[in-house]
Formats: C-alpha cells, structure tokens, sequence
C-alpha cells in the first residue's frame, strides 16, 4: 500500500451487530426531528457549542484532504445587520422576478419572502466558504479538489451537531452571495456556499406543512 508515514488503524469501540443497529436508529431518529427554522428568538447560545459543531465540521472528510473550508463565524450586531440589508436587497430582486415562476412556485409551499429579520435576530450566522484554491504560502496557493463536495459534507456534520445540541438551524442561499467576501473580509478565490443561522426558536415559531413531506426509503434507495 502506497501509504506514506502509516499508522495502525484505532478500532472503534467493539459493537454487537444488534448494538449497531441501535445505535444507527437511535442517531437516525435523532436527526428526524430536525426542521429548517426560520423564527429565530434573541435566545443566547454559548460560542462552546459553535466551536465543537465546527470542529465537527472539520473532521470532515476531503478531496486530498485539503480540509477547504473557512467559517466566518458571526455574531456582531454590525456584521448581521450588513448581512441583512445586503441578502434582502437580493432576495427582492429574486423574489419580485429574478427567481422565474417555475422556481417561485416551488418555493410557494414554504412561505418564504425577500424579509429576512432572523438574520439580525439570531444569535449566530456562520458563514461558510469553500476554497477554490488553499495552502500554507498565500502567494502560492495550490489547488483544492472536490471542494464543493467537502464543504458540503462539513456542513451536514455542522447541521448534524447543532441538532444534537438541541440548537435550531436555518441553511440560507442568498443568491448572488458574493457581498459575503465583503462583509466577512474573504478573499476572492473563496467562494461563499451558505449562512448557516443558528439559534433557538421564537415562542411563536411555526414550520411549513409540507416541511413533514419526507421521502420513504423506498422512493429515495435502490439495492443492487
Ligand atoms: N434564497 C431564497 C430563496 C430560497 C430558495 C430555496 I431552493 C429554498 O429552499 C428556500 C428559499 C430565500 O432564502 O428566501
């Protein structure tokens, strides 16, 4: 094996099948309770619990492992109010035509609108960005492979961990989303992919209907 520097592979904990598949539901279960929140409160979240889904998130696998991914974190009223005027500006333009009927219809069933208040209200905004291009020398940068692939991954185990720690989370796609390099001081070769809000939910927070909709293992595996 072409390894280099190779080390013993750490077994994990020793499991009965029976225990495996315990364990599977009982995280599957878990993760079934999760709903997209778009009714954030001021609630506060410990930035403890931000760090361990980020570090989650970094243990991500990668193309090369060249780990692609930057997360501005943010939390300043200044920052989420830039973020706020900047994402509304553009999901007007979307929602008042940009988008085309085809997609607005799609989106009809969940209610959404160019207002997007939680993204000032909520307590944190996660700002991810893939990098096109990484590396230890900055005027040297190398390129990175399948890096949408990655970063989406560590976003799944981001998303996946805040859950687990009873946090509501929102995936929001401003489109275009360049104006985030700006406000998060990225540079250009980083690509903005999402803002992942994070917080808890108002007292009056609802959930769209179809949001229960989910595909049956039948509809969405085959078994070859
Ligand atoms: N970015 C817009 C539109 C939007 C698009 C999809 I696809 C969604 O699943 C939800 C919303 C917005 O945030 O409203």
């Amino acid at each position: 094996m072409p390894h280099r520097d190779a080390l013993p592979w750490r077994p994990y904990p020793p499991l009965t099948d029976g225990e495996r598949v315990v364990r599977a539901r009982a995280f599957s279960d878990a993760m079934s309770s999760r709903r997209s929140c778009r009714m954030f409160s001021e609630a506060r979240v410990p930035r403890d619990v931000i760090e361990a889904a980020l570090a989650a998130a970094g243990s991500a696998p990668s193309g090369a492992n060249r780990q692609p991914w930057h997360f501005a974190v943010v939390s300043s009223d200044e920052a989420k109010c830039a973020i706020r005027v900047a994402a509304e500006e553009e999901e007007r333009a979307f929602y008042n035509g940009r988008a085309g009927s085809e997609w607005l219809d799609a989106l009809w069933p969940l209610g959404t609108g160019a207002d997007k208040p939680y993204l000032e209200v909520a307590p944190w905004l996660i700002v991810v960005f893939a990098q096109r291009r990484g590396g230890p020398d900055p005027d040297n940068l190398k390129q990175n492979y399948y890096v949408t692939e990655s970063v989406g991954i560590a976003c799944g185990l981001l998303l996946a961990t805040l859950h687990q720690a009873g946090v509501a989370t929102l995936v929001h796609t401003p489109s275009p989303m360049r104006f985030l390099n700006r406000v998060c001081r990225r540079p250009e070769h980083e690509k903005p992919l999402m803002v992942i809000v994070a917080g808890h939910p108002s007292a009056d927070a609802t959930i769209p209907a179809t949001a229960l909709d989910k595909k049956t293992l039948e509809q969405t595996a085959s078994w070859l």
